[in-house]
């Protein structure tokens, strides 16, 4: 599959806007190109390569065709000197309103417990799934309800700190760009007054909240079977016991997270949900408050699903600290915010395993005013250290992107789309227009910009992604996978036996392939989409 698109020129295949800078890249020699109407046939634009990088990521020299000066909105390839053609793409004053439209949409088709229908889900429906209620893991007679929510990824558990992070990129997305969300109502829930992205941030926020221990305020760091149902299980044929594992202060931290951002965003639209999102928020900081020391999770015996494990916990009592500060103004979370950052944890870093990030845009995003100056004018710096840092890494790369070789690691297009949040965040608090360019650039890559010249988001592009590691796309017989998924993209760890086999010796950002069963490299998850919605959206203003 790779090896077909090496040497060819990629481009953006969901499109450029029209007033913008529009590059496409090239391996291989220094070439003549054009542009040509991809209906007709007729050369619209001609061009020359410039000068080339030796891109060490991507093992390629990579050279750059500039054809911004074509403005016309249409459709087109880029064809070289010996007759290659590009994928279509298009030239639009908005190009990418669909893509982020199916960006969010892949969050509903991830829900469960709930019947996916003929009308909202296409060729994609399914049964209600996983209704049963949970056994919690040392308590064999407690049963609790378990139902609801969004699948994590390509396999049916359900995790609370992935889902906290996915939902607080949306409700970001939310607070900084709601005019790229304002009259889309499409969901089976929607009014017409609240925005679909706060419906369907309210499904996982819905099971979250059952996913709290009653009485302590912890929170269960996980929800899911013994060991993940083979490949072409459909989510309602998975019917294996559910099982609650422990509290884990991660979880607990990243739940008081993102409810107190709950509380904030939903407040003008439903008071008495947005009372119940504090008010869980304000039990899990108690949890954490009385639990100091925590070991760092592990699955409990018996339990082969996904870990998520994280040995350090400072960064998510951070994000809620900071979070409940925000959204609360009490200076009892000022003060725990203000000693918690003092401990060596990542503050930019948008992880599932490293949330730090969040709670310095929490306590950034609410402006000077009520902080502690000092506190604000570090991370502010830091911040704007970290972008421009990713700046200049983005300049020196052959496809313009801030990935150094080392971080193609399992769910690399993660790091690709949050780096390019925290460009955005960058230019939301410095007002500098660069680091949206660069952001942009982060996009291109996504949609098909990169060496492999493949779309990374399933249903955009010519040359999407068609074999995800996703069960419901391995098993429902439907020939196209489910649309809007992003691709968790290259891994130079080759971390699954496919891979193994079939990618020894690449460069990094070469070690992918579209087959269903490299999990390492084509998974998608709730938290890979959920960056390239915030992105996207950016772009739809
Ligand atoms: O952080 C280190 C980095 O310092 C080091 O240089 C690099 C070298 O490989 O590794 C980095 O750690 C990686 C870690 O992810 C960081 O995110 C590990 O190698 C890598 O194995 C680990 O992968 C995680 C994977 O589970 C295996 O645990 C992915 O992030 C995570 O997204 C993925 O999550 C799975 C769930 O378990 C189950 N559901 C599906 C989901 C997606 O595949
Ligand atoms: O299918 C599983 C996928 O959802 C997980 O992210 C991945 C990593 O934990 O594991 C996959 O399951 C594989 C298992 O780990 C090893 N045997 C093959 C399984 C894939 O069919
Ligand atoms: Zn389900």
């Amino acid at each position: 599959m790779s090896e077909q698109h090496l040497g060819a020129i990629t481009v953006n295949q969901a499109g450029y806007p029209s007033s913008g800078e529009k590059l496409a890249k090239f391996t291989g020699e220094t070439s003549r190109y054009q542009v040509i109407d991809a209906a007709t046939g007729n050369v619209v634009f001609t061009g020359q390569t410039g000068i080339y990088v030796e891109d060490k990521p991507s093992g390629c020299r990579v050279h750059t065709g500039d054809f911004s000066a074509l403005t016309l909105p249409g459709k087109y390839r880029i064809e070289g000197a010996a007759g290659e053609r590009s994928a279509a793409f298009v030239i639009a004053d908005k190009p990418y309103y669909e893509l982020q439209q199916g960006l969010l949409k892949a969050f509903y088709y991830y829900r469960c417990g709930t019947q996916l229908d003929g009308d909202y889900a296409g060729a994609w429906g399914h049964k209600a799934c996983h209704l049963a209620e949970g056994t919690v893991i040392g308590q064999p007679e407690l049963k609790r309800d378990s139902s609801g929510g969004w699948h994590d990824a390509g396999d049916y558990g359900k995790y609370s700190g992935p889902g906290a992070k996915a939902v607080a990129d949306l409700l970001l997305a939310w607070e900084l760009y709601p005019a790229a969300f304002a009259g889309v109502h499409t969901l089976p829930e929607s009014d017409g007054v609240m925005p679909d992205i706060l419906l369907e941030c309210r499904v996982e926020l819905d099971w979250l909240f059952k996913m709290q221990e009653t009485g302590s305020g912890g929170v269960y760091h996980k929800l899911t079977t013994q060991h993940f149902p083979g490949l072409d299980v459909m989510p309602e044929e998975d019917t294996a016991e559910l099982y609650f594992s422990p509290v884990s202060a991660t979880a607990t931290g990243d739940f008081a997270g993102v409810m107190a951002m709950a509380a904030r965003i939903y407040q003008p639209f439903d008071e008495a949900y947005a009372a119940r999102c504090l008010e869980a928020a304000r039990t899990a900081w108690s949890w954490l408050t009385a639990h100091p020391h925590v070991p760092g999770f592990t699955n409990p015996p018996g339990i082969t699903t996904g870990e998520y494990g994280d040995e350090v916990d400072s960064d998510e009592r951070f994000w809620a600290a900071a979070e409940l500060f925000r959204t609360t103004g009490d200076e009892q979370f000022h003060g725990a915010a203000r000693e918690l950052a003092k401990l060596p944890f990542p503050k930019y870093s948008l992880g599932w395993g490293d949330m730090g990030g969040y709670g310095t845009l929490a306590y950034l995003l609410q402006g000077e005013a009520g902080t502690d100056p000092s506190l604000y004018a570090e991370l502010r710096e830091g911040l704007l250290a970290e972008a421009g840092r990713l700046l200049r890494q983005s300049r020196e790369d052959g496809y313009r992107i801030s990935l150094l070789e080392e971080d193609y690691i399992w769910g690399s297009n993660m790091l690709v789309m949050n780096n390019a949040m925290l460009l955005l965040i960058a230019e939301h608090v410095s007002g500098e227009p660069e680091y949206a360019a660069c952001a942009l650039d982060h996009l291109h890559y996504l949609l098909g910009r990169n060496v492999l010249g493949i779309s990374y988001v399933s249903g955009f592009g010519e040359h999407s992604v068609m074999h995800p590691h996703h069960r419901p796309s391995v098993g429902d017989h439907v020939l196209d996978p489910v649309p809007g998924l992003v691709a968790g993209g290259p891994d130079r760890g080759l971390h699954d036996e496919y891979v193994r086999e079939h990618l020894q010796g690449k460069p990094a950002a070469q070690c992918y392939a579209d087959h269903e069963d490299s999990y390492s490299t084509n998974e998608v998850t709730i938290y890979w989409n959920s960056p390239a919605v915030f992105v996207t959206a950016r772009f739809n203003c």
